[in-house]
C-alpha cells in the first residue's frame, strides 16, 4: 500500500487552517493521522475531516512527536517559536508565515516556478505571501521568455487575507453601514466597508509597508534574480475572497500582448481570461474557490520601450496560502 503520512495543521481553526483541511480532502492527500493545533481559545473544539470529528489540541513544543509533515498557519511568531521543535522531532514543515521566508537556509517555493528547491530544505519550506504567489505564477513564463527588469504592482487584497475575524468584520460593518448605524472599526485600523485602506501590515522606515516589501524581496528570491526591481502598493479592499493585482512590467526583450497571451495560455497554474470586447476579464467572483491564477487585460504599455500591463486575480486562501503549501507537500512525498 502507498505510504500515508501523519500531518499536523498548526492554526487549524483559522481561515487558512480550514482551507488546509478542505484541500487535503479534495486532493486525497495520503493522510494517516491528523493532529489539529491551535491556541487555548480553541480547546475542546472539534473540526471535521473526511466526515470524522477531530479534536483541536493546544499547540506546545511537544505537539510534534511522530508527525511527518507540519502545515503551519498560526502566525509568524508561532512559527518562529514552534517550528524548530517540529524539525527537531523529525517533521518537515511547510510554513505559511513570513517568519523564515528570507532565511538563506529556507527554500521559498511556488511549485510552478521553483519547485526544484523543495528538496534542498533543512526541515522548513516557506510558502510566500499570497500577493507574491499569484504575481510570480503569472510573470514567470514572461520572465523566462523576455527577462523582466522592473515590476510595478498595485494590489487589491480581500479581507480574508487578514484572517477569519476580518471576514466577519466586513460583513458586520456592511450591515451596520447600510442600516445607517454607527460603524466602529475593531479589527481593521479604519472602516473597511465601502472604503479602501492603503495599509497592509506595519509601516517601515522607507515609507513602504511590510506587505509591500514582502513582494519586493520574495519575488527576487523566488525568481532567483536579485536585479529585478519591484515597486509595490498594497491596498485592502472590501472584497471577501480573492486578491486582484494591476501588474506593469518592463522587459529586456520586446514582447507583444499576443506573445504574452500565448505564453500564458496553458502555463502551469494560469487561466487566461482576456476578451475585453466581450467584457471578459478576471474578477474576484471568478477566482473565489478556484485553484487558478486568472490573467486578463494584457496590453502594451505605450509609455516605455518594452512594457506590458496586465490584471491578475487569484483566491488568496487557496493558491495564495493553503493550496500552494499542499502542492509543496505533494512534491515532498513524491
Ligand atoms: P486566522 O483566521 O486569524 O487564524 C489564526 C490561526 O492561528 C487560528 O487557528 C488560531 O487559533 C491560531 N493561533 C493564533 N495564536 C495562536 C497561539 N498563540 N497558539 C496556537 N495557535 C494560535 O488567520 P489565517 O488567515 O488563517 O492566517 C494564519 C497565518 O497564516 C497568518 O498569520 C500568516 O502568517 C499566514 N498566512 C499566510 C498567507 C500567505 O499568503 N501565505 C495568507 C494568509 C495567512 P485560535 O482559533 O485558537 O485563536
Ligand atoms: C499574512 O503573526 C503574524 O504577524 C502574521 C501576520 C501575517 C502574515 C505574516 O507575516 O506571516 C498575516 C497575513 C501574512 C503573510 O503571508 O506574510
Amino acid at each position: 500500500m502507498a505510504k500515508r503520512y501523519n500531518i499536523a495543521v498548526m492554526g487549524a481553526t483559522g481561515a487558512v487552517g480550514n482551507c488546509f483541511l478542505k484541500i487535503l480532502e479534495e486532493r486525497k492527500f495520503p493522510v494517516k493521522g491528523l493532529t489539529l493545533l491551535a491556541s487555548e481559545r480553541s480547546e475542546g473544539k472539534r473540526l471535521k475531516f473526511g466526515g470524522k470529528p477531530y479534536p483541536v489540541e493546544v499547540l506546545t513544543h511537544d505537539s510534534f512527536k511522530g508527525i511527518d509533515i507540519v502545515l503551519a498557519s498560526a502566525g509568524a511568531s508561532r512559527s518562529l517559536e514552534f517550528l524548530p521543535s517540529a524539525v527537531k522531532a523529525g517533521a518537515v514543515c511547510v510554513d505559511n508565515s513570513s517568519a523564515f521566508r528570507m532565511d538563506e537556509e529556507t527554500p521559498l517555493v511556488v511549485p510552478e516556478v521553483n519547485g526544484r528547491r523543495i528538496r534542498e530544505n533543512k526541515g522548513i519550506i516557506a510558502n510566500p505571501n499570497c500577493s507574491t504567489i499569484q504575481m510570480v505564477v503569472a510573470l514567470w513564463p514572461i520572465h523566462k521568455a523576455a527577462k523582466i527588469k522592473r515590476i510595478v504592482v498595485t494590489t487589491f487584497q480581500s479581507v480574508s487575507g487578514a484572517g477569519q475575524k476580518k471576514v466577519i468584520e466586513l460583513r458586520e460593518q456592511s450591515k451596520l453601514f447600510l442600516a445607517d448605524k454607527k460603524v466602529i472599526p475593531a479589527e481593521f485600523p479604519h472602516r473597511i466597508a465601502f472604503n479602501l485602506i492603503p495599509q497592509i501590515d506595519i509601516f517601515l522606515d522607507n515609507g513602504y509597508t511590510k506587505e509591500e516589501m514582502k513582494m519586493v524581496n520574495e519575488t527576487r528570491k523566488i525568481m532567483e534574480d536579485p536585479s529585478i526591481r519591484v515597486n509595490a502598493t498594497c491596498v485592502r479592499v472590501p472584497v471577501f475572497y480573492a486578491h486582484s493585482e494591476s501588474v506593469n512590467i518592463e522587459t529586456e526583450r520586446h514582447i507583444t500582448p499576443d506573445e504574452v497571451r500565448k505564453l500564458l495560455s496553458g502555463a502551469p497554474g494560469v487561466v487566461m481570461m482576456d476578451d475585453p470586447s466581450k467584457g471578459l476579464y478576471p474578477m474576484p467572483i471568478h477566482a473565489e474557490g478556484e485553484d487558478g491564477t486568472f490573467v486578463g487585460r494584457v496590453r502594451q504599455d505605450e509609455s516605455v520601450k518594452n512594457g506590458i500591463s496586465m490584471w491578475v486575480v487569484s483566491d488568496n486562501i487557496r493558491k495564495g496560502a493553503a493550496l500552494n503549501a499542499i502542492q509543496i507537500a505533494e512534491e515532498l512525498i513524491k
